[in-house]
């Protein structure tokens, strides 16, 4: 097993030779900011079942429920700051201008609060609300200002949900194709912070393998399931090992 210094500096190679990179990140990527990760001991997930809060049919249930449990994480990250792998991972774009790509499965809009321009979301967004009525649709960015327990739209009385993919819900066609897309042309991928257990998201990372034969990184605390597709593995904290990789640039 190779050490971390080891992996650092083979990161760093793979990086200085890259001429495209893409970032798959997840809740992980949040952690030293605060924001819970779902699948830790005790992760968001912990006093709801999926089904009863990240579903559309557990919102057609109970929707009071489903909007204490986004109001308070919406509370809660308005709160927090990105953290130092958020930071690292927009110097990077910086430093390559165009030419990297951040996917992220996240909704808390960190990573474009780290100074990161060229984010897609593949789950959406804490921030947006959406309208559920048919004639209306609007989409808001309502940034994290507290919204009541059933809010309603302005612009035509309809019911509002937070809009953001729910399990069973396609994502968002246009930002799929586009992460497929810089997924399947990037010379690196580095997957920071994701248990690498939901789709499609997690096929992100085979298509950067088989389609440009990338360079896979996994920053990580612990290898997972897509341990098996990475070249080099950082396991540390990405608020730790992100901003190493980058003094070694
Ligand atoms: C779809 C938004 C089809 C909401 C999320 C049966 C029926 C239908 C579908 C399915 C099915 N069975 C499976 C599926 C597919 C399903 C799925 O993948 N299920 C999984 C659970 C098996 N996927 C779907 O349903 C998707 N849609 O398939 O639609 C379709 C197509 C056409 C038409 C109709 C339908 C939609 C999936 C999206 C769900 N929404 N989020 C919300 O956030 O509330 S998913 C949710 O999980 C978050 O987005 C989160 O990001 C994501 C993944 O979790 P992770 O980010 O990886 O977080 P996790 O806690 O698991 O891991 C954290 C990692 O960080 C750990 O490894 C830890 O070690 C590490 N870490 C911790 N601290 C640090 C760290 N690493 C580094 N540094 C640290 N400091």
């Amino acid at each position: 097993m190779n050490t971390l210094e080891t992996e650092l500096e083979r990161a760093a190679a793979a990086l200085r030779k890259a001429s495209r990179v893409a970032v798959l990140s997840g809740a992980g990527a949040s952690a030293e900011s605060g924001v819970p990760t779902f699948r830790a001991s005790d992760g968001l997930w912990e006093d709801h079942r999926i089904e009863d809060v990240a579903t559309p049919t557990g919102f057609r249930r109970d929707p009071l429920l489903v909007w204490r449990f986004y109001n308070l994480r919406r509370e809660a990250v308005a709160k927090v700051h990105p953290n130092a792998g958020h930071l690292a991972l927009a110097e990077f774009e910086r430093r390559m201008p165009g030419r990297f790509t951040v996917i992220t499965q996240n909704i808390d809009g960190l990573h474009q609060r780290a100074g990161s321009l060229n984010v897609l979301e593949l789950h959406g967004s804490l921030a947006r609300t959406r309208c559920t009525s048919e004639r209306c649709d609007t989409v808001e960015d309502r940034g994290f200002e507290p919204l009541g327990e059933r809010p309603l739209c302005p612009h035509c009385g309809g019911f509002l949900r937070p809009d953001v993919v729910w399990f069973h819900e396609p994502l968002p066609p246009v930002v799929w194709r586009k992460a497929e897309k810089e997924a399947g042309e990037c010379d690196v991928l580095i997957v920071v912070g994701t248990s690498a257990v939901v789709y499609p998201a997690a096929s992100i990372i085979p298509i950067a393998r088989e389609g440009n034969n990338a360079v896979v990184i996994e920053c990580n605390l612990t290898r997972t399931d897509a341990s098996g597709h990475a070249d080099i593995g950082l396991y540390g904290p990405s608020g730790q090992t992100l901003p190493r990789i980058l003094s070694l640039l």
